[in-house]
């Protein structure tokens, strides 16, 4: 039987998969050591976009032809590595774009609303005692600026409709759709009430939210981040939400996660999420199936369904 190693979690329904066609190893089980001796064995991975796979464990599988990513973001996976050997790297794109934009809402409405603030305010009694809460603002016919209009933030912009916003849209080139392009970030955060990122991570993307672009946003704006933490200055977010700079955050995603800083958990101005912009049993279902199918596909054909864009002609 094939030989695959297993670097994420994965349902029961993927095992059950996995197992039929694959010895399957988990990473959890093993070492470096046990890789030294049994990496030869070893021709696909599974893994998922937080764990990646270090370049010393992808060194150690020289037969490697597969790594099969369970999540649409990527950047913990050396692609010009896997490009240069020849291995072919998939993901989950589309099945979990609702899903991801759904969460963005959620975070937008609970900032504008102060959803944790009055929930609070019911659960403690202090209702009881202090009359009615203090008025929030609406969300209604807000400038919503999407930094990345991809997949994810076509659907994002999609399903704000209802709260009838105007969308405004950055990203290094302009995209096929009707909302109104911005080739300056700094510039579109200025003009809009709401910045949401829903870019890649990577090196490419780092720190493209910056004091600059929070300070544009301003004192009313409201920052959501359900792309990466790495798109974000964590430190200057902090600086701006400390000192009124900027409104509220509502946020998915965190430079290293699962640590969060104190400072952010302390602040009453911000929604905090553990990354569970996709993680529905619906959604995880589909991308496990998705990164299951794309295994399966290329050990029986040598074809996959949804390969990274680096690795389409390989
Ligand atoms: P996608 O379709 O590839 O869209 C990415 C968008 O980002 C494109 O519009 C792209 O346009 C833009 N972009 C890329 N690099 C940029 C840069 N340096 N500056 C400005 N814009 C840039 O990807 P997707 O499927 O929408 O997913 C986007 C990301 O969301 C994933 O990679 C992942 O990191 C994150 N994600 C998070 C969760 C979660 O649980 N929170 C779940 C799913 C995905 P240009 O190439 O023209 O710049
Ligand atoms: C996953 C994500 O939670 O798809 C992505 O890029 O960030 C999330 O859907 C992540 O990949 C870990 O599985």
């Amino acid at each position: 039987m094939p030989e695959m190693l297993l670097i994420s979690d994965a349902t029961d329904a993927m095992m059950t998969r996995m197992a039929e066609a694959f010895t399957v190893h988990r990473w959890q089980d093993h070492d470096m050591d046990w890789l030294s001796q049994h990496g030869g064995a070893i021709t696909h991975v599974v893994t998922d976009g937080h764990l990646g796979i270090a370049p010393a464990v992808m060194s150690a599988l020289p037969n490697l032809q597969m790594i099969s990513c369970n999540g649409v973001g990527y950047d913990n996976i050396d692609t010009g590595e896997a490009l240069r050997r020849g291995i072919m790297v998939t993901h989950t794109p589309d099945v979990l774009n609702q899903e991801v934009a759904t969460t963005a809402v959620l975070l937008m409405l609970a900032c504008y609303r102060a959803l944790l603030r009055d929930d609070t305010y019911v659960r403690s009694g202090a209702w009881e005692t202090g009359g009615s809460a203090p008025l929030t603002h609406s969300a209604d016919n807000r400038t919503i600026g999407i930094l990345g209009m991809g997949r994810i933030g076509q659907a994002i912009a999609a399903k704000l409709a209802p709260w009838n916003p105007t969308i405004l849209y950055h990203s290094r080139t302009p995209k096929d759709v009707t909302y109104t392009y911005y080739d300056d970030l700094t510039a579109m955060a200025a003009a809009a009430d709401v910045l949401i990122c829903i870019t890649p991570g990577g090196a490419a993307t780092r720190h493209l939210v910056n004091a600059d672009v929070l300070a544009a946003l301003g004192p009313s704006g409201t920052l959501i981040n359900v792309g990466r933490g790495s798109v974000v200055d964590e430190t200057a977010l902090i600086e701006a939400l400390q000192t009124g700079a900027l409104g509220w955050a509502g946020l998915d995603v965190f430079e290293d996660e699962p640590r969060v800083p104190q400072a952010l958990r302390d602040l009453p101005n911000t929604v905090l999420l553990p990354h569970v912009g996709s993680g529905t049993i619906e959604t995880r279902a589909a991308m496990g199936t998705l990164t299951v199918d794309n295994l399966l596909q290329h050990l029986t054909e040598g074809t996959v369904k949804t390969p990274v864009p680096e690795c389409a002609g390989l």
